[in-house]
């Protein structure tokens, strides 16, 4: 058996396996209804930017992030960081240096090929949402790790293994019931200093989470339908 508590303890030993728990055996017509079943409820996701200040019980998100927390990553080392912000004055702090940012990709730096392409959205660089929704979580992508004894220790597909982990947490949030945007503010350098995070570790997204306005739109938009994206060979 393994004395790991950390997955950076189990760097440079043996592999040692277990049975595969958990799994259960499906009949075809079983995963098909499964696999139509959750499809159905993952379309029916819309990402939202008018929110309500109805506040999110914190073990909701605590659920919603250890979905998150189990996605695959390089080497098993789980380079995501995850900081949740409740807290008014900091999501107000957050707002004014965000919509700074803002102004300056849509007056100045984003190219008119990138503002055409967000023009359906009906986004713009007032950020409202940041300080109404109950919940922001800044996702930070590191480089680096460390031992529970301080060694630093590198992580791979840092990239990749946020995305997956981040989609895992919107899928999860999405279930539970809520509503999230994607916020990419851009450079995000300030959400290190504001929430005192190392500056190593790279902001990737800002997730803003809650329930939706009472009379909440979104933009009409279309999924590409299945042959446009996959082919079976
Ligand atoms: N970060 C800006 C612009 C923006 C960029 C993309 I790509 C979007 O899908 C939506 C917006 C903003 O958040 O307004």
């Amino acid at each position: 058996m393994t004395t790991a508590s950390d997955p950076t303890d189990l760097i440079g030993r043996a592999p040692v396996f277990e049975p595969l728990a958990g799994h259960v055996e499906r009949t075809p017509d079983a995963l098909c209804e499964r696999a139509r079943a959750f499809a159905d409820e993952l379309a029916r996701r819309r990402t939202v930017r008018e929110f309500s200040d109805r506040p999110v019980p914190r073990e909701v998100i605590e659920h919603c992030l250890r979905a998150a927390g189990g996605a695959p990553s390089g080497a098993n080392l789980q380079p995501w960081y995850f900081v949740v912000v409740t807290d008014p004055t900091i999501k107000r702090t957050i707002r004014v240096e965000a919509e700074r940012e803002e102004r300056e990709f849509y007056e100045r730096r984003a190219p008119r090929e990138w503002l055409e392409a967000l023009a359906p959205l009906g986004t713009d660089a007032d950020k409202p949402f940041l300080e109404t929704a109950p919940v922001l979580i800044a996702i930070f992508a590191r480089k680096h790790g460390e031992t529970p004894s301080g060694t630093r220790v590198k992580n791979y597909y840092v990239t990749e293994s946020v995305g997956i982990a981040t989609g895992f947490l919107i899928a999860a949030l999405h279930h539970a019931g809520l509503v999230t945007l994607t916020h990419t503010p851009s450079p995000m350098g300030f959400l290190n200093e504001i929430l005192g995070v190392e500056s190593d570790a790279k902001p990737a997204i800002l997730l803003v989470v809650g329930h939706p306005a009472p009379d909440c739109k979104v933009p009409v938009i279309v999924k590409k339908p299945l042959e446009r994206i996959a082919r079976f060979l």
